[in-house]
C-alpha cells in the first residue's frame, strides 16, 4: 500500500486482521525490489493502476508512470530478486478501444482511445517482453468490465446503483450520466478474480481474454437498475455533456472461448444478476447510513 495519512481500505476492511500490509509505491523501484526481498512471493498479482479512463486525460504522463512505467518496475524487481516468481498483470479491453474485430480475442489488434488505453497496451507488451526475454512466468489478463458492489463510485454501474437506491429512499432526485449509447461486457468480479489465479496455476505462461460474451448499454444498466426498485428511469436521468469522454469506446464484447476451453473458465453471474447484487447492496447500505459522510467514506 502507498503511505498515507488517510488509509483508503473500505473495501477490504473485512479482511484487515487476515493479511498484511506492506508499504510499497509503483513509482519506487525500490521499494519493489525491497517488497518482494522480504515477501518471497510464489504469486504476484499486480492490479495497481490508475484505472478511471477519465482521469488519464487530466493526469496522462501520471497514469503512463503508474500503468505502464509501474509495471516495468515490477518486472525488474521480480527479474533481479527471483525470476520464477509468478506474475499476474491486469490488461483491458480498453486496449481494444476503436475495435478492429468483433467479439475481440486475444488475436485482436489494439487501438486504444484515451491515455489510460494506452499505458495498458506498453504494460501487456513489456508483459510479453519479459516472459518472452527471460523466460519469465508473466501471464497477461485482458479482462472486460467487472463489477461488484466494491466498485467505485464513479465508474457507471456503481455510479447507477448508488444513485438507485438514493433515488429509492428520497435522498437524491436524479442521476447524470453522460454516454447512454456505449456499450459494455459487463461481468461480476469474484469470476473475473477466479479467472486471474486459473491463469497463473497453468503449466505455461499465456494470455487470456475473459468476458461473458455478452454485451448492454448504458442505457440496459440504468433500466434494469431503476426496474430493481420499481422506478421508471425516464424521470430521473439526465444526459450531462461534461461526462462525455473526448473519445469514446464505444461498443465491446469479448470472446472468451480460449479461457473457456484451457482454463475450464466461465462466468457464474449475468447482466440482471449482477446488477441486482449491486443495487441490493446499496440499498442496504444507503438505508443503514443515509448521511451523506457514508458517501465520503465510500469514495
Ligand atoms: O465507463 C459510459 C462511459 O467508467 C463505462 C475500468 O475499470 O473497465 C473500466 O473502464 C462506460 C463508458 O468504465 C457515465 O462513457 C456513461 O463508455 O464504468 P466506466 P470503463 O471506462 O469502461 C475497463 C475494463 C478498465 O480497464 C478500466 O480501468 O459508461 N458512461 N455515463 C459513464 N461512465 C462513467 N464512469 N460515469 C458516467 O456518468
Amino acid at each position: 500500500m502507498r503511505r498515507s495519512s488517510a488509509p483508503n481500505v473500505w473495501r477490504i476492511q473485512h479482511l484487515l486482521d487476515r493479511i498484511t500490509i506492506k508499504p510499497a509505491d509503483l513509482l519506487d523501484q525500490l521499494s519493489l525490489i525491497r517488497l518482494v526481498d522480504e515477501v518471497r512471493p510464489h504469486e504476484f498479482y499486480n492490479l495497481a493502476a490508475m484505472s478511471f479512463v477519465p482521469a488519464s486525460w487530466d493526469q496522462p504522463m501520471l497514469t503512463g508512470e503508474f500503468n505502464a512505467q509501474g509495471v516495468t518496475r515490477v518486472l525488474e524487481a521480480i527479474r533481479q530478486v527471483d525470476p520464477s516468481i509468478r506474475l499476474y498483470q491486469a490488461s483491458s479491453s480498453e486496449m481494444f478501444g476503436k475495435v478492429r474485430e468483433t467479439p475481440q480475442t486475444e488475436l485482436t489488434p489494439f487501438y486504444p482511445r484515451s491515455p489510460y488505453g494506452v499505458s495498458k497496451v506498453f504494460a501487456h507488451y513489456i508483459t510479453v517482453n519479459y516472459r518472452e526475454s527471460y523466460n519469465m512466468f508473466a501471464v497477461s489478463g485482458m479482462l472486460f468490465n467487472h463489477e461488484s458492489p466494491r466498485r467505485g463510485l464513479e465508474f457507471v454501474t456503481r455510479k447507477v446503483t448508488d444513485g438507485v437506491a438514493r433515488i429509492k429512499l428520497g435522498l437524491q432526485d436524479s442521476l447524470s450520466l453522460g454516454n447512454l449509447d456505449a456499450h459494455r461486457d459487463w461481468g461480476f468480479a469474484g469470476d473475473y478474480v477466479r479467472a486471474m489465479w486459473l491463469m497463473v496455476q497453468q503449466e505455461r505462461p499465456d494470455d487470456y481474454v475473459i468476458a461473458t460474451g455478452i454485451s448492454h448499454s448504458v442505457r440496459d444498466l440504468v433500466e434494469v437498475a431503476f426496474a430493481r426498485v420499481g422506478l421508471d428511469w425516464h424521470k430521473y436521468v439526465k444526459v450531462d455533456p461534461h461526462l462525455i469522454r473526448p473519445a469514446e469506446v464505444e461498443h465491446l464484447i469479448g470472446d472468451s472461448t480460449k479461457a473457456r476451453l484451457q482454463l475450464g473458465w466461465q462466468p457464474s453471474v449475468d447482466f440482471a444478476g449482477l446488477v441486482h447484487m449491486m443495487v441490493d447492496a446499496d440499498l442496504e447500505r444507503v438505508a443503514a447510513a443515509p448521511r451523506a459522510l457514508d458517501r465520503l467514506s465510500a469514495l
